[in-house]
């Protein structure tokens, strides 16, 4: 990347134009793990557990293990299946609320090693993620911090047993580059026996700041999800929906997992927010996390899928989608055909690129130079960017090709390695002699999708009305 930087430079001086300072980044910025993270893009989340066996979506935490027996069980299955997909990385409930735990734990009896699965040899939290390596997928691990199994949930020797399984899943199933800290809590579960309510303080009791130490010494570069992040936060809903403004930025210090009430705040950010800390879209392909056969004719339609991409990738977020196995140990037949025509859908519409190397037409280029030219906006290089001068925060770009053509999506990304700038922009298709605004938005982020009725043009424009200090736009494509 360097020697591309020096190449510029040199093409610059050849042509004798003058060096110009890049942008100053606005802060905040996203570190090279978070980075990362945005280009995933779509991940997939796996619910299993004994719920998926006694129909329940939270389970007490009285199960015998002897009902966890997936009979045809075939983890290669789900994680070509999600592969098939797109999704980059799989993020797997290694316990969930109920304390069963998907690997043999020497930390409790509440595990595989005691049920059926395997005659008790069985850990699928092994077999996922090596599936995950041989199939080039990033695993990711969902350890539930409220456990209505364990006899000491609620005092001090339960945070150490959480810890000590976070040691064990760190060490012995790593790399994992995400961990999520879910914030809910009930209160009522057996708890080795008592069967009562045991309500915490979440702002205090798990002592955070610790744990994530204690991981951060084991995986410097994972992502913490929780409401607060601090890596990444949650989106406010479980439909699907990032905000139609999406700010990456949030200001943490009020937040905690479990907090509840400033799901509005999750779901937008804060203009202002004083770090890093996208939100996450999580969201389940059935009404519920885990699987229940009364749902199978409830999974969500490969448009519906669509409309969720749109929703959460289409606006800065990442789509975090559940697909839960079934009782035999499967992704059901059902949402195997859901993720299969959503595939083909997003490769339907978002096919040709019309706008690859077209014509780029800005009405400011930063000091006139070519290192900021519009061209950047379609060399399909992400590290390349158009930018304006200093004082310009509206600026426009009028991108045309030779043929006119049907266009119903326009993506746009920033180059937020320099941090999120626009506050609103415009999208203008060419008719005739006249521009015609089809849409507009604002916010953009690491990814902004508009879609609009189709319209036959050869030209769209973008205008970026407002912005934080000059626009550092990276890509734009036009399908
Ligand atoms: C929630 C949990 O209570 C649900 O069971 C599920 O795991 C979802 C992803 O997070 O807070």
């Amino acid at each position: 990347m360097k020697n591309f930087y020096c190449l510029l430079l040199l093409a610059a001086f050849a042509c004798g134009q003058k060096e110009v300072k890049a942008p100053e980044p606005v802060l905040p910025v996203p570190s090279e793990a978070q980075m990362q993270w945005h280009e995933m893009e779509t991940n997939a989340f796996i619910h299993f557990t004994t719920n998926t066996f006694t129909d329940l979506e939270w389970g007490n935490g009285d199960e015998s293990p002897a009902i966890f027996n997936p009979t045809a069980i075939n983890v290669d299955q789900w994680i070509t299946t999600l592969k098939d997909a797109g999704f980059k990385g799989v993020i797997l409930t290694c316990k969930h609320h109920d304390g069963f735990c998907l690997w043999p734990s020497k930390y409790t009896e509440h595990t595989v090693k005691k049920s059926p699965y395997k005659k008790g040899e069985g850990d699928i939290v092994k077999e996922v993620s090596d599936a995950c390596k041989s199939h080039g997928l990033k695993f990711g691990v969902y350890l539930s911090p409220w456990d209505r199994n364990h006899a000491e949930y609620g005092r001090p020797p339960y945070i150490d047993y959480y810890r000590n399984q976070l040691k064990e899943i760190f060490n012995a199933y790593g790399p994992v580059f995400e961990m999520w800290f879910d914030g809910a809590n009930g209160g009522t579960g057996y708890y080795g026996g008592a069967n009562e309510k045991r309500s915490i303080d979440g702002s205090k009791y798990y002592d955070w700041p610790t744990t994530l130490n204690l991981v951060r010494e084991m995986e410097p570069n994972v992502i913490f999800f929780s409401d607060a992040g601090p890596g990444v936060r949650w989106v406010g809903n479980e439909r699907g929906v990032a905000g139609e403004t999406n700010w990456n930025n949030i200001t943490p210090d009020t937040l905690y997992a479990g907090k509840g009430g400033i799901e509005k705040l999750l779901n937008t950010g804060h203009e202002n927010g004083t770090h890093w800390i996208p939100a996450e879209t999580d969201v389940s392909i059935r009404p519920g996390w885990f699987y229940h056969a009364r749902e199978d004719s409830l999974v969500k339609s490969p448009e519906k899928l669509l409309d969720i991409y749109l929703t959460s990738v289409g606006r800065g977020s990442t789509l975090l989608l559940n697909v839960p196995p079934d009782r035999r140990g499967l992704i059901h037949e059902n949402d195997v055909a859901a993720l299969q025509g959503w595939r083909k859908l997003l490769n339907e519409h978002f096919k040709n690129n019309i706008a690859a190397n077209a014509e780029a037409r800005p009405s400011n280029v930063r000091g006139d130079n070519d290192a900021y030219t519009a061209k950047n906006l379609t060399d399909g290089n992400k590290e390349t960017y158009w930018a304006t001068d200093d004082n310009i925060t509206n600026a426009s770009v009028d991108i045309s090709w030779r043929d006119v053509k049907p266009v119903r999506y326009v993506l746009l990304q920033e180059y937020i390695k320099l941090g999120q700038r626009v506050k609103s922009f415009t999208v203008e298709v060419q008719e005739g002699n006249q521009w015609k605004k089809v849409a507009e938005g604002t916010t953009i982020g690491y990814k902004r999708i508009v879609s609009f009725d189709p319209v036959e043009t050869n030209a769209v424009r973008v205008t970026i009305t407002d912005s934080k200090a000059c626009p550092v736009i990276s890509n734009i494509e036009v399908y």
